[in-house]
């Protein structure tokens, strides 16, 4: 990783004389709107269009079953205490539904066995926190453009907000990410971990994975995916729970 980051940073130097112009041609990127919005300096954004440029359409590496932790840590909220979540939890989330709306056609609901019923994808990847450990797990969930082409994105959206059950210091937990993200087959809205039901510490019923991103990008505990044109309305603005409390990178690329 040490090796990519020197790699990005060398890169970076050269491609800063190159902004104004590259700005101008990708304003379809999720980004790109962040930037214009202010909200990711010039250097986030740089960092962000160098790592698209190296990365492309790239998959994390995927791992063998035999390198699965025997230990997955937990990280953040394990047990939110929201009266709603925890009479879902008791009844098997038998009457929980995710709720995708926001620039969609069909704002939608769907039920634990509608999204299992979904082509699903499975997955064995490295979790890497900011904090500085890596678990490896298997994720089977189904890839978030599924569920969102269902409920049909409308033109106008860039970033796919999730809202969470559990709250931090009194917020609820939200991330988002852009539409390039969203689209990539190995981001899922994962309901099984190493063959088993996601466990509610890990996120239950489901969570987001998106494997080129940090931990925190990872929502657990996801009630809604919302699509916005924009992240200004969204918290602070910054389009994260910890990217408004603490200025971590909204684009935590790895
Ligand atoms: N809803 C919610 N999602 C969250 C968090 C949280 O506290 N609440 N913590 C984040 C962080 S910092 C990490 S590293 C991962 C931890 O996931 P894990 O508990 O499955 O290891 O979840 C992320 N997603
Ligand atoms: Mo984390």
């Amino acid at each position: 990783m040490s090796r990519r980051l020197l790699t990005r940073r060398r890169l970076l130097a050269g491609a800063a004389a190159a902004a104004p112009a590259t700005l101008a041609g990708c304003d379809r990127l999720g980004a790109s709107a962040a930037f214009q919005d202010n909200f990711l300096s010039l250097g986030e954004w740089l960092n962000y269009r160098v790592h698209r440029l190296l990365i492309g359409d790239a998959l994390a590496r995927e791992y063998r079953p035999e390198d699965v932790s025997p230990v997955f840590r937990t990280n953040g909220n394990t047990e939110p205490t929201d009266k709603t979540y925890v009479a879902h939890e008791k009844s098997g989330f038998a009457a929980w539904r995710l709720t995708v709306d926001g620039l969609v056609a069909r704002p939608s609901a769907f039920t634990l066995d509608e999204l299992r019923a979904m082509p699903a994808r499975s997955q064995i990847t490295r979790h890497d926190c900011v904090e500085g450990w890596s678990c490896v797990g298997q994720w089977t969930g189904v890839p978030l453009g599924q569920v969102l082409d269902r409920a049909g994105l409308l033109p106008q959206a860039r970033f796919i907000v999730f809202h969470c059950a559990d709250s931090v210091f009194g917020t609820d937990y939200y991330e988002s990410i852009d539409l390039a993200d969203a689209f990539h087959p190995q981001t899922i809205l994962a309901y099984g971990m190493n063959g088993a039901p996601l466990p509610r510490a890990h996120g239950a019923p489901v969570r987001l994975r998106v494997e080129r991103q940090l931990g925190y990008k990872h929502a657990k505990f996801v009630m809604r995916v919302e699509a916005v044109a924009t992240l200004s309305g969204i918290g602070r603005g910054r389009g994260g729970f910890w990217e408004d409390l603490s200025r971590y990178e909204w684009y935590a690329g790895i």
